[in-house]
């Protein structure tokens, strides 16, 4: 049985200050308040160490699709350790779970692609297309097509490839980036723009700027444009929806490559296989992780077309590259149970015509509370403008951290909803029933009545 031993709230958090450094987290200021001790979840919610009972409407971090305490994905995962816990595909060598997930994905996706490179994460699968988008090139003879265009404010993960490729300025301040040949366009965010354009002309505008800046840079040096169909973690940016077309057309125009990152979007969060489904796109790469084991357990991959990779097959002898974790058996059993159950349990569809609809709509209703500046959504993926006043449209300065106060007060009510600035973002499992979505609104709705009350 596991050997964690039992200690009490207090002794973990002071072991975890001393010796534990958590991601995107300013320590100084964790050591003042101490961290929260998630010890257990079933379902949609997860419990603290002070047995508090919390609503996740993020899914962890956007990718515990099929809920807690799955016995399906538990079972498969002891039932390949036993068999099979771990072995590399290297050297001519693969394993069953891996190759029985590269057929069931090949039968998922988009018909462009046959084939699938594992990865251990999102990052590593952004790093992974940074490589071949550049041997691919390489090998057919265009050697400086090396940039890659992508957006501000995306994400694409935190190695130095793929936090070179996201567009979040403070993580590019920390540590030098974007390495060379990576630059950004703006990001199709229509609320966050003076709004003097229709959704619809925006959107066409927004495209458009991809098509300026490769003819400034000239077709020929462009590799390829990586984005998000919604951005996540930078405030799930829905863009209108001719946006993805106009895209689209201008990638074949140019020629050029185009990558669809479907780390959240992947795996019916959409109420679609993946976000190229739903927006009607022709990606050459789609990377993936998260949600393609419901983060059971970590894996990622990348989806190559056959444009892409029929060149690497034929012309790039070895291409070096790969990860230890690359087809981890454990984790590849984990996928196929979990994509199992979500075809079982018709997950997807249920996102599109039943949950999907009934949570969309109240939480369109959240727009009436005068603290909410626009609402939005698509499938289970949402995000909530916190705004100073609606008429005329004030939002509040950044340096008003009213996102912050909202996420904390979220949480002290028994709901997760992730801030991004002052946008509150959520994205619950797909298994959420219809109470439980009453209960998110009516607690999202509670908090924004505590703070304004608070502010005004
Ligand atoms: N692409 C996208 C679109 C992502 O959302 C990654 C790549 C990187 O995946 P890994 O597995 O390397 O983390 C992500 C990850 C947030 C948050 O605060 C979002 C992510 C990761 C951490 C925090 O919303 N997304």
């Amino acid at each position: 049985m596991a050997s964690i031993r039992h200690r009490s709230r207090a002794e973990w958090q002071e072991l975890d200050k001393e010796h534990h450094l958590h991601p995107f987290t300013d320590h100084k200021d964790l050591h003042q308040r101490r961290s929260r001790i998630i010890s257990r979840a079933d379902g949609v919610y997860i419990y603290d160490a002070d047995g508090n009972k919390i609503l996740d409407a993020m899914s962890g971090l956007w990718c515990v699709n099929v809920g807690y305490g799955r016995t399906e994905l538990i079972e498969a995962a002891s039932t390949q350790m036993r068999e099979l816990p771990y072995y590399n595909n290297f050297f001519q060598c693969t394993n069953p779970p891996a190759v029985e997930l590269a057929a069931v994905l090949k039968d998922l996706s988009p018909p462009q692609f046959n084939r699938v490179f594992f990865t251990g994460s999102g990052s590593e699968s952004n790093d992974t297309i940074v490589r071949m988008v550049r041997t691919y090139w390489d090998l057919m003879g265009q050697p400086e097509r090396k940039t890659i265009i992508s957006r501000k404010n995306a994400y694409h993960g935190s190695t130095v490839a793929a936090a070179s490729l996201g567009g979040m300025k403070p993580m590019h301040e920390q540590s030098g980036l974007p390495i060379p040949g990576i630059v950004h366009i703006d990001q199709p965010y229509w609320f966050g723009s003076d709004q003097e354009l229709s959704p619809e002309e925006f959107g066409l505008a927004a495209a458009r700027t991809l098509d300026a800046r490769i003819k400034e840079l000239g077709p020929d040096q462009v590799a390829a444009f990586i984005g998000e169909p919604i951005q996540g973690a930078g405030g799930v940016i829905i863009p209108p929806d001719n946006y993805w077309p106009e895209i689209q057309r201008i990638c074949d125009e140019h020629g050029i490559l185009l990558i669809s990152d479907e780390v959240i979007t992947g795996f019916g969060r959409l109420g679609s296989w993946f976000g190229a489904d739903h927006f009607g796109t022709r990606p050459d790469f789609m990377p993936f992780a998260k949600g393609v084991t419901s983060g059971y357990l970590p894996l990622g991959g990348v989806f190559v077309s056959d444009r892409v990779a029929e060149v690497l097959i034929e012309k790039a002898g070895e291409f070096a590259h790969g990860y230890t974790y690359s087809g981890h058996p454990t984790a590849c059993a984990v996928a196929i149970a979990n994509i199992q159950l979500i075809q079982r349990e018709g997950l997807v569809e249920r996102i599109r015509n039943d949950i999907g609809p009934y949570l969309q709509k109240q939480w369109a209703e959240l727009a009436d509370h005068p603290l909410v500046g626009e609402t939005r959504m698509v499938g289970l993926m949402g995000a909530m403008e916190l705004v100073k006043s609606k008429d005329p449209l004030q939002r509040f300065p950044d340096k008003q951290p009213v996102g912050t106060l909202c996420r904390d007060l979220c949480i002290e009510g028994g709901l997760v909803m992730r801030a991004v600035g002052n946008t509150m973002i959520c994205a619950p499992p797909f298994i959420l029933s219809h109470a439980e979505a009453d209960e998110l609104i009516e607690k999202a709705r509670h908090t924004l009545d505590r703070i304004h009350r608070a502010i005004h």
